[in-house]
């Protein structure tokens, strides 16, 4: 039964990373053990981090799943390796494609591979923005709502990818 919910978050700067995270959100969906619920737009941003690479890419979906957290976590990082993460060098450097689990039900989790909720996502717009636009209404772990956290932080160089009208119409037409 596909009966938990986790909110993915979806990074890239490498190898086209419009492609990236598109091709990324259709291996999720077709995964026997997760469903796609929703996604947001993809947004670009300059790297939070060092500066010495190229603008990011980031989105954020919602899935239902019967994966349990460490399975799914194995399992996104199956589908990065699939998309040539690679995990040598610099933890904070360039990648193909992160994907992060962001939210696992209500859970709140401390091991060694997997902090959930997501210890960074406070602090990145690039995290709260997506998620706030699939799911407004989320309360968060502090019990403080997802828009006051939104509120807090700062979008200047946030940028959200209008989607092609034509290249979903053709999309359309091919299914
Ligand atoms: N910066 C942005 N804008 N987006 C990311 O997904 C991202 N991921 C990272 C670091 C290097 C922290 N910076 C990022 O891992």
């Amino acid at each position: 039964m596909l009966s938990d919910i986790a909110y993915i978050g979806l990074g890239s700067n490498l190898s086209e990373p419009e492609k990236q995270l598109e091709l990324a959100l259709k291996a999720i969906d077709a995964h026997s053990q997760m469903v796609l619920i929703s996604s947001s737009h993809l947004y670009s941003s300059a790297p939070m981090g060092p500066q010495d690479q190229p603008d990011y890419v980031n989105a954020v979906c919602k899935v239902k799943t019967s994966l349990q957290p460490q399975e799914l976590l194995a399992t996104l990082q199956q589908i990065e390796n699939q998309q040539d993460r690679k995990r040598e060098g610099d933890r904070w450097g360039p990648r193909t494609l992160d994907l992060d689990i962001l939210l696992y039900n209500d859970l709140a989790l401390t091991t060694k591979k997997l902090t959930l909720p997501h210890c960074g996502m406070k602090e990145r717009e690039f995290v709260l923005v997506p998620l706030f636009e699939i799911s407004p209404d989320l309360i968060m772990q502090d019990g403080r709502s997802l828009a006051t956290w939104v509120a807090k932080c700062n979008l200047e160089g946030l940028y959200r990818i209008e989607r092609d009208p034509l290249a979903e119409k053709i999309e359309t037409i091919a299914i």
